[in-house]
């Protein structure tokens, strides 16, 4: 009888341990997520998209801090050509001339530099703070605005 008591004492033992072992291993993951995490930093989105419809560019103005990749994509019936104010120089956007156009700076001007056709985009990223006027070079009545902060 006490044989048996014994054992018995021992086999719960052993199976208190094996359950505290499974407990506190498998317990900690769980009990993670729970823990503080520390605040996530203020992000703006780092990227933009512009739709080129037939009417308009849409949103027509945005708000973007420094650094911001716009794309525009064209979703128009016709060619669309977006480049910086003014119409036809192009030379509002900081560094930006149409004359720039095939030349190794044509990546760092707010310029598109052709027609994208339905269905292609363009992209360029806004260095300079300021409020960028911009049109469509095939279209100059159809205007759209970046403000960069
Ligand atoms: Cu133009």
């Amino acid at each position: 009888m006490n044989k048996n008591l014994i054992i018995g004492v021992i086999v719960l033992l052993v199976l208190v341990g094996v359950g505290y072992y499974i407990f506190t291993k498998y317990k900690a993951p769980s009990l993670a997520p729970e823990l503080p995490q520390p605040p996530t930093p203020f992000v703006t989105p780092a990227e933009v998209t512009i739709k080129i419809t037939d009417q308009d560019f849409e949103p027509k103005e945005v708000e973007i801090t420094k650094g911001t990749k716009v794309t525009w994509v064209n979703e128009s019936s016709k060619p669309s050509w977006p480049a910086s104010d003014e119409h036809p120089t192009h030379r509002v956007y900081p560094g930006s001339g149409i004359e720039k156009c095939g030349t190794s700076e044509q990546v760092n001007i707010f310029d598109a530099c052709r027609g994208l056709n339905k269905g292609e985009s363009w992209s360029f990223i806004f260095n300079e703070v300021g409020e960028w006027y911009y049109h469509d070079h095939l279209n100059p009545s159809k205007t759209g605005e970046i403000v960069v902060k």
